[in-house]
């Protein structure tokens, strides 16, 4: 093995602190990432779909995106083929597939999917879905908050349709599905009336939830925010709603690190969070001056989170999800990078000496507590990722540039 000098140097000064190299590797390979598919085609579906609504943008015009099921499919097989260990895919409702038949949201059904749960059996994964409130006409005036009562019937029952579809994913491919579920709804100028929008989410997601389904075959999260574009003075699903809710109804709250204010993390939310809530979906992004959607790098705030789900003893009960949507570099390489950084961050977590780390805070050494910190960030544990990555016969390093430089050429570029 390329990779062994490197490693078995790493792996003696991990085990010097008393940290179990293979157990974080193990750990690595068996943690599900969910990739969200609207990396490989800017958020926008297969519903004809104009533009994209809802206060998110996709900036960029690189070209190649993918134009068809097939051709998502076959893009995700590649990202995957650069990752080691275990990948969910996360779908939206407006990934749908109906043969040219027009489908209306609120009639969307187990058989629209029914491609991708093929393709998810042969290939093994889980499937994690969405309902699309956003990119629809009917959408304009909010969704499950809209004062109009036809209009919120209509997205009450998306809601319902979608968890109906997260069951058949979960029963169909033996893998829980998380069905998330974040709506646009809000204003551009101050409401007067704050209360009641919030009061009509609330009722929706009551009689959405109200359909009873196994927690074995699908899980619900709700997802807040604090701001959109053209949506910048109220949101109606705020942290307060959603974590309110959550905890009341025994929901899940989806954190998405670019849905705060610019210097709040969502790291320092989980061990709150886990106080009150059983599980914990993460959308794990990058923003850049607002929720911009930027690939996730290798920073500060991912490890945190990272730290924070191990430190925590929570991998077993948060579920990973990636939210980014970038359009202005090659697709299927904006997904690698996130991915791989989301992997290394949770890797060089598992490699911490935490319980050494405890002992110095609580017996009051704060010195040799910075002092460790700061020794660790510069132990080898990109030897590990790089050996973790040989043993998953994946690309070590940057060796995937160069095939997906080849797939550009040979496939995306004749798009
Ligand atoms: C939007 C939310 C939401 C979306 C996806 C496409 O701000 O982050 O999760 O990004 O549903
Ligand atoms: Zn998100």
């Amino acid at each position: 093995m390329k990779t062994k000098n490197a490693y078995e140097y790493a792996k003696e000064l991990y085990s010097k602190l008393g940290v179990d190299v293979d157990k974080a590797i193990e750990t690595v390979e068996k943690t599900p990432i969910s990739l969200h598919c609207w990396q490989g085609d800017d958020v926008h579906g297969f519903e004809g779909a104009g533009e994209l609504s809802g206060g998110i943008q996709a900036t960029g015009n690189y070209p190649g995106a993918a134009r068809t099921p097939d051709e998502l499919r076959k893009d995700i097989e590649k990202v995957m083929s650069y990752l080691p260990g275990k990948q969910k895919v996360n779908l939206h409702a407006c990934y749908l597939e109906t043969n040219g038949k027009k489908v209306e949201r609120n009639e969307i059904a187990p058989e629209h999917f029914a491609s991708w749960v093929a393709w998810a059996k042969e290939k093994g994964l889980g499937l994690d879905f969405n309902p699309t409130y956003f990119s629809h006409p009917l959408a304009e005036n909010g969704t499950l908050s809209n004062a109009d009562e036809g209009a919120r019937k209509f997205w009450i029952e998306h809601g319902i349709a979608s968890r109906k579809i997260g069951e058949y994913f979960g029963k169909e491919l033996g893998q829980t599905c998380v069905t998330n579920f974040w709506i646009p709804d809000g204003s551009k100028d101050i409401n007067v009336d704050k209360f009641g929008p919030r009061a009509r989410y609330a009722d929706s997601l009551d009689k959405i939830f109200s359909v009873k389904i196994d927690d074995k075959y699908n899980m619900d999260a709700i997802e807040s925010k604090v701001f959109g574009i053209g949506l910048e003075s109220y949101t109606v699903g705020s942290n307060e709603f959603c974590m309110g809710y959550a905890i009341k109804n025994g929901k899940m709250v989806c954190l998405d690190a670019g849905h705060f204010h610019p210097t709040e993390v969502i790291s320092d939310k989980i061990s709150s969070v886990f106080l009150y809530c059983d599980n914990l979906l993460l959308h794990v992004s990058r923003p850049v001056r607002w929720d911009s959607d930027h690939v996730v790098i290798y920073n500060d705030e991912l490890q945190a989170i990272m730290n924070e789900l191990v430190r925590n003893n929570a991998l077993d009960k948060t579920f990973i999800a990636l939210d980014f949507f970038d359009a202005s570099i090659n697709r299927i390489a904006a997904w690698t990078i996130g991915t791989r950084n989301a992997q290394k961050a949770l890797l060089n977590a598992l490699l911490e000496p935490t319980d050494l780390l405890k002992k110095m805070e609580l017996e009051g050494d704060f010195t040799s507590r910075l002092a460790m910190l700061e020794e660790l960030k510069s132990y080898p544990f990109a030897a590990v990722f790089d050996y973790l990555c040989e043993k998953n016969d994946r690309p070590v390093r940057e060796e995937w540039i160069a095939d997906v430089k080849k797939y550009e050429k040979d496939v995306l570029s004749k798009r």
